[in-house]
């Protein structure tokens, strides 16, 4: 089997930056906007503290990448002194927000092993200045949130992890995220090899004609990170539409497999510029790659694959 997407190099786009206290151990898991012919980076980065950061950089190209001296957001409270992470970037009419991962110290029961996680929605005008909103959940183990890039009869929609489900919350305003609407959308397949133990979602869902097409990944009992692609229904995204067995993506090069965590590729962007879907992730939580398809090919694969 071959994987749809193909990778653009042998080699990563993006490495840890040596000569920095706060990226020279680790970069991985960037979420990536193109806006007016410019690709905006947004990508997590640890250092000397083994702290999560955010940090930027632009690229006309999305390979050769002009990385920013200074992180854009880095932890500011105390449940997310332990780290932001994966964050994953959206335009919705003329703002961008950014959905990251706080991780702190236990407020009440750990989520994860060791603190607490919280599944945050901040937002900028400007794309350097991040003004925190709101978390969609508090005190559960949920993640892997992103916003659709519209709002759906007036709601503002986001994607998130109840574990082990990808589900789909609501929102007036970005800050209240009422339980009562939030709907499962898909799980861990037991049967399938690829996808068996944990899913959630990668970058922003992609409105085609065939329906919202959504990135996922997913791990196996090895703990084997892969992609996945789903159709949601285009006028009722909690209907999901087809979701093939098999993944689009999973490691195959050494910096796939060996680095920080083994046999990881996480992603939480997959933008369409032209034809192409560009998705950038982590390898191994330690360096950034790039693969590409056409968005056809994606949308047949999903389709019947
Ligand atoms: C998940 C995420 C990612 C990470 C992955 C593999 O839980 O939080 O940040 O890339 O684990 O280690």
């Amino acid at each position: 089997m071959e994987p749809i997407l193909k990778r653009v190099s042998e080699t990563p786009i993006l490495l840890p930056e040596l000569t920095s206290s706060w990226e020279c151990a680790h970069v991985f898991n960037p979420g990536v906007i193109y806006h007016r012919g410019l690709f905006h980076m947004f990508y997590r980065a640890q250092g000397l503290d083994q702290i999560s950061r955010i940090g930027y950089a632009i690229s006309e190209d999305g390979i050769h990448w002009n990385r920013s001296r200074h992180p854009v957001l880095v932890p500011s409270y105390s449940y997310e002194a332990w780290g932001v992470e994966d964050p994953r970037v959206v335009e919705i009419e003329g703002t961008f927000y950014m959905t990251y991962t706080a991780y702190g110290p236990p407020q009440g029961q750990p989520t994860i092993a060791g603190g607490a996680i919280v599944p945050m929605v901040a937002r900028s005008s400007n794309l350097i200045h991040w003004e925190r909103l709101a978390p969609i959940v508090h005190g559960e183990d949920n993640k892997d949130h992103v916003l659709f890039p519209k709002r759906l009869k007036d709601w503002f929609v986001a994607v998130h992890r109840p574990r082990p489900w990808i589900a789909l919350a609501f929102s007036k305003d970005l800050r209240d995220w009422p339980r009562e609407r939030m709907v499962k959308l898909l799980g861990p397949r037991d049967d399938n090899w690829w996808d068996n133990v944990s899913v959630g979602a990668n970058g922003v869902p992609i409105e085609t004609d065939h329906g919202w097409l959504l990135f996922y990944h997913a791990y196996d009992r090895q703990r084997v990170y892969r992609f996945g692609v789903a159709l949601l229904d285009p006028d009722d995204p909690r209907q999901v539409r087809s979701r093939p067995k098999d993944p689009v993506f999973w490691p195959e090069m050494a910096w796939e497999k060996f680095g920080n965590v083994p046999n990881v590729v996480f992603s939480c962007a997959n933008i369409v510029v032209g034809d192409s879907v560009y998705v950038f992730y982590g390898g191994a939580d330690h360096v950034i790659g790039l693969a590409v398809a056409p968005l056809q090919e994606v949308i047949d694969f999903a389709l019947h694959g």
